[in-house]
């Protein structure tokens, strides 16, 4: 029987906390499996994929990289996502194209904060992953001490399948403990060489073996079967039975390395290849129709289906990156845009390479392309067979929660900064523009100072326009503190002509999500009606409540969103003749922002949780400089002989940290923050809040 082509792709994503190691896992992957052949530095601006001028001036990855390589009779097509947290919507699209992710750590630092979150991104996509304990190389690297922290801090079955040779500098290679094989890097050595597990190690890999099929044995029915039978596992059996596990997400496999050095990336090829699933190992996609949810699988022959996921203006045109889902897209192929509902022209559609794009004639389900001609396809859109419509469910988008006023130096330049601030939100949905109503000005709001700040450098550097940044400023909600009840609001129009008749009594009270991601302050609406004897009818409760949706746009406080309350209608009453929805709409409008008038509001801004490590000497500083930002200290310790430090901090106050905690710490000093949620801010931001 012919294998399906398709058995052999992996759609690999690479994540982690800033600064892992990603892009320099990347480098060596395309450098390993031949695609480049010379091996860049972050440091140097030599990489593939932070090819972005200000990547390469910042040292970090920015835009999420897409990457085709061949490794063992295998395609990867590889994704390089960035660690910044201002970024994390970058991954979040990213995410959803992808079948399997390597999840980078640092062997000193063990789990950050920000790899917890992209770790809990993946869980929520369902993508399975293998993990990467890097810079083993580095002095206080410990691959146990990272393995506790990940079956701590993330609590999946870490399932070790190398025991590292040698450490720190003198880390040269590890144990295969699947095949029982020692490979070892020699210094400017560009391969492994393999050979048998070094005596020395001979007793501490085979109890490690052993306690890697115990756990396996554990979690996997058929290795058990062979475990009690044989008391122990052959190699073919441990390697089936991690793919399984992968794959169900009941153990995750730890590899280690030093991407620096050049050690260990054929190996996590092998486990990539080995463990992860390909397109058709994966459940097939859900999109819906004019109301109704259809399902289509990995088959080339099925109607075409695609999600964009990433828009890039290049020197060769305007790319759009494609996961294909279902079917085959062939250039000069006319597709659907099932969101806009346009048709779109593909022109060409490319492998992207390292250093350069191969045409293709066509892409078939299952692969990651990039394709030029399509006008107005964005970050999100889905492109169907236009005889078979079907839209896919675009990434989440997380809302903007800091923004800046934006202004051309020279007055003639103000269209051309609009229509640059246009094309950056085309390429990333995380950004926002808006006209500020009140003072006129052109408002960009992003994911945090960084995003911004990095948006703006743009639009100087690629549309070579002067622009003025005012100071940063942060997304305010509102939320009742204590809400009223029996509100009676009245809306009546009877003075000739079609009269406007709807009354309503509301009870406003604050109310609280439950589950993990909306337990904090301000989450939520929720809207009831309590109306006895159909005193109002459906229609006009379900009309209310579209009022009450509408008047949570802005609370009495300052204009803000308003989250975090539930709404009872209690009784209302209606006329024969001049009620109707849009009556009730109104009513349901203006009574709640009376209502939300007459209630004890408070004003939120959002907090975020700061990861802060310094030398041990500059404790002292960073508290007091924490405290005076209005940060709450959760926790202190050490790690690898720095002090780290976490605290509670709203945003607001978190403007020009980096550069200070630089300055203060001679440049020792980083800090990671993600953000939480919302908090009662102070009285005195209620006059400044706007
Ligand atoms: N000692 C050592 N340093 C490494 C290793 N891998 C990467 N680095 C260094 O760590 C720094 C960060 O590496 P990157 O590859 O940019 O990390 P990243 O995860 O892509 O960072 P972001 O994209 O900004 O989140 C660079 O200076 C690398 O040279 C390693 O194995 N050992
Ligand atoms: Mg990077």
């Amino acid at each position: 029987m012919r294998t399906n082509p398709l058995a052999t792709v992996r759609n690999l994503g690479i994540l982690a906390h800033v600064d892992a190691g990603k892009t320099t896992v990347t480098e060596r992957i395309l450098y390993t499996t031949g695609t480049t052949h010379k091996r860049g530095e972050v440091h140097d601006g030599t990489t593939v994929t932070d090819f972005d001028p200000q990547e390469r001036d910042r040292g970090i990855t920015i835009f999420a990289a897409a990457v085709s390589c061949s490794w063992d009779g295998h395609r990867i097509n590889l994704i390089d996502t960035p660690g910044h947290v201002d970024f994390a919507d970058e991954v979040e699209r990213s995410l959803r194209v992808l079948d399997g992710a390597v999840a980078v750590f640092d062997a000193v630092a063990g789990v950050e904060p920000q790899s917890e979150s992209v770790w809990r991104q993946a869980d929520r996509h369902g993508v399975p992953r293998i993990a990467f304990v890097n810079k083993m190389d580095r002095t206080g690297a410990d691959l146990d001490t990272a393995v506790a922290s990940i079956r701590e801090r993330l609590h999946p079955a870490p399932l070790v399948v190398q025991l590292p040779i040698g450490a720190e500098h003198r880390f040269t290679g590890v144990v295969d403990l699947v095949r029982m094989r020692a490979l070892v890097w020699a210094d400017g050595a560009e391969t492994a060489g393999e050979g048998p597990v070094p005596d020395a190690l001979r007793e501490e890999a085979a109890r490690r073996r052993r306690l890697l099929e115990e756990a396996v044995a554990e979690r996997h029915p058929a290795a058990l079967e062979e475990f009690c039978d044989r008391e122990t596992l052959t190699a073919a059996t441990l390697a089936a039975a991690l793919r399984d596990l992968t794959r169900t997400g009941d153990g995750v496999v730890v590899l280690c390395g030093s991407a620096y050095r050049n050690r260990g990336v054929e190996p996590l090829l092998d486990a990539v290849v080995a463990y992860l699933p390909s397109p058709l190992d994966v459940p097939p996609v859900h999109g819906t129709h004019d109301g109704t949810e259809e399902e289509r699988t990995a088959d080339p022959a099925a109607p075409m289906a695609a999600l964009a996921f990433k828009v890039n203006a290049t020197p060769t045109g305007r790319l759009t990156y494609l996961r294909v889902y279902s079917g085959t897209i062939e250039k000069g192929d006319t597709v659907w845009d099932a969101g806009t509902r346009r048709t779109e022209r593909v022109g060409r559609i490319l492998r992207v390479r390292a250093d350069r794009h191969d045409p293709l004639d066509r892409a078939v389900a299952g692969d990651i392309v990039a394709v030029v001609g399509l006008k107005s396809a964005r970050a999100g859109s889905t492109l169907c067979a236009p005889g078979a419509p079907l839209l896919l469910e675009p990434p989440g988008v997380a809302e903007p929660v800091v923004h800046v006023a934006v202004e051309a130096r020279r007055s003639t330049d103000t269209d051309r900064l609009a229509s640059a601030l246009a094309r950056l939100t085309e390429e990333d949905p995380s950004l926002a523009v808006r006209t500020d109503p009140e003072t006129g000005q052109t408002v960009l709001s992003g994911m945090g100072e960084l995003h911004l700040e990095v948006a703006m450098e743009r639009v100087r550097r690629e549309f070579g326009l002067e622009v003025s940044v005012g100071r940063p400023g942060v997304a305010y909600r509102e939320t009742v503190g204590e809400g009223v009840t029996g509100f009676v609001h009245r809306h009546v129009k009877q003075d000739g002509g079609a009269g406007q008749f709807a009354h309503v009594v509301l009870d406003v009270e604050p109310w609280e999500a439950d589950g993990d991601e909306a337990t904090e302050r301000g989450a939520g609406f929720v809207f009831r009606s309590t109306v006895a004897g159909g005193r109002v009818p459906q229609e006009y409760v379900r009309a209310v409540e579209a009022g009450c949706r509408d008047a949570l746009a802005e609370g009495p406080l300052g204009g803000h969103p308003v989250t975090g309350l539930r709404v009872t209608l209690t009784d209302g009453q209606t006329h024969v003749k001049d009620s109707s929805d849009t009556a009730f709409r109104t009513a349901g409008r203006f009574g709640l922002r009376d209502a939300l008038r007459a209630s004890a509001m408070v004003l939120l801004e959002p907090v975020v949780d700061v990861t802060v490590t310094v030398p041990e000497d500059a404790v002292g500083g960073v508290l007091g400089d924490l405290a005076a930002r209005r940060g709450r200290v959760t926790g202190s310790g050490t790690r690898g002989g720095a002090a780290v430090v976490t605290a509670t901090v709203p945003l607001a106050e978190l403007f020009g940290y980096a550069t200070r905690l630089r300055s203060r710490t001679q440049g020792r000093g980083t800090f990671t923050a993600r953000p939480t949620g919302y908090a009662p801010a102070p009285a005195t931001a209620v006059t400044t809040a706007r």
